[in-house]
């Protein structure tokens, strides 16, 4: 597993654009390196070291966007291997070990194989990223993800011209994963995309989060990120990536085809059957916020979906 930590970003990961500077740029900006007042900050500085630094550079966040603390994004999840309840997952997942771990990438391409997940992440630059995550139940997160662009992975596959979908798969193992000895959802857990969303520059295979590898209630050691879309396209443990001609089934809309879509786009103007999308709360405040047209991320995402009916492909 790659291993890198927060304060040894190279300074060009942290771009001049950047809202959110790791602290010893932060200092070092501010001229205070070295100059007899960072002793000033020590006993701050002290008690935030348990807080890991949100690094990354910031994509679609608007002014008022914070990242969201570690402790709700490591504790506040949605992995029903491990439980319904939105702190089972941290709970239940704790002994889960996510090594070895081999991803199967097939299907249509010229270059299927089987890696260890070393060598299927060793050739991609790993990146920081500050993204928006909205889930479908109406609450929302800012989460500073690690990872390697999806698109990277699937050039080196190299698709066929028949490749229209790409379909995503779980690992299956009732023996680690608990809560697939219940029948709350068909397993193991599926997801797909279609092939231009895949290979959209914002979609990432995440490693981790706030600079450290992945929990595992987060999704260890692999996960699916497009932050245009609901919290459930973001699969979690992927083991299969699997290039196909048709669109793949995705779990959520086979538990229920009348409530998730198989694009699943945020969209405040599509109101789930039993509840408005028109707001989210973020977690940590109290009033809750308007959800932005494909979560804020309408500039780079909607040509993507040009001529066709949201309402329709929900
Ligand atoms: N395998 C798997 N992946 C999954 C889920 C799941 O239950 N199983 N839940 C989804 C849902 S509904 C959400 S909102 C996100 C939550 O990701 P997070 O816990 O990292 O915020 O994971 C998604 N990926
Ligand atoms: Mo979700």
């Amino acid at each position: 597993m790659l291993i890198r930590r927060a304060d040894d970003l190279r300074s060009s990961d942290t771009t001049p654009e950047s809202l959110y500077l790791n602290r010893r740029d932060f200092l070092a900006a501010a001229g205070l390196l070295g100059a007899g007042l960072v002793a000033g900050f020590a006993p701050r500085d002290a008690g935030a070291m348990q807080e890991p630094q949100a690094v990354g550079k910031p994509f679609g966040l608007q002014p008022d966007d914070k990242p969201t603390p570690w402790k709700d994004v490591t504790g506040y999840n949605n992995f029903y291997e491990f439980g319904t309840g939105k702190e089972d997952p941290a709970e239940y997942a704790k002994g889960f070990v996510p090594r070895p771990w081999t991803v199967q990438v097939d299907g249509l391409v010229a270059k299927s194989g089987q890696y260890q997940l070393e060598d299927f992440l060793k050739p991609s630059a790993v990146e920081d990223r500050i993204y928006r995550h909205r889930c479908v139940e109406a609450w929302s997160m800012v989460i500073p993800w690690r990872g390697i662009p999806l698109a990277d992975v699937l050039k080196r596959a190299q698709p066929s011209s028949q490749a229209k979908f790409v379909e995503f798969t779980t690992l299956y193992d009732p023996k680690r994963m608990p809560g697939q000895r219940s029948g709350v959802l068909p397993w193991p857990y599926v997801e797909g995309l279609r092939l231009d969303e895949a290979m959209h520059p914002l979609t990432l295979l995440a490693t981790g989060v706030y600079g450290r590898d992945l929990p595992n209630q987060n999704g260890a050691p692999l996960r699916l990120v497009v932050p245009w879309k609901y919290g459930f396209k973001g699969i979690k443990s992927i083991v299969r990536i699997r290039l196909v001609d048709k669109q793949p089934r995705n779990t959520w809309n086979e538990a229920n085809p009348q409530e998730y879509g198989f694009y699943s786009n945020v969209n405040p103007e599509v109101d789930h059957p039993r509840w408005s999308q028109a707001k989210e709360r973020r977690i940590g405040e109290f009033l809750r916020r308007p959800t932005l047209m494909f979560n804020g991320y309408k500039d780079q995402v909607a040509s993507l979906y040009a001529g066709m009916d949201l309402r329709k492909n929900f």
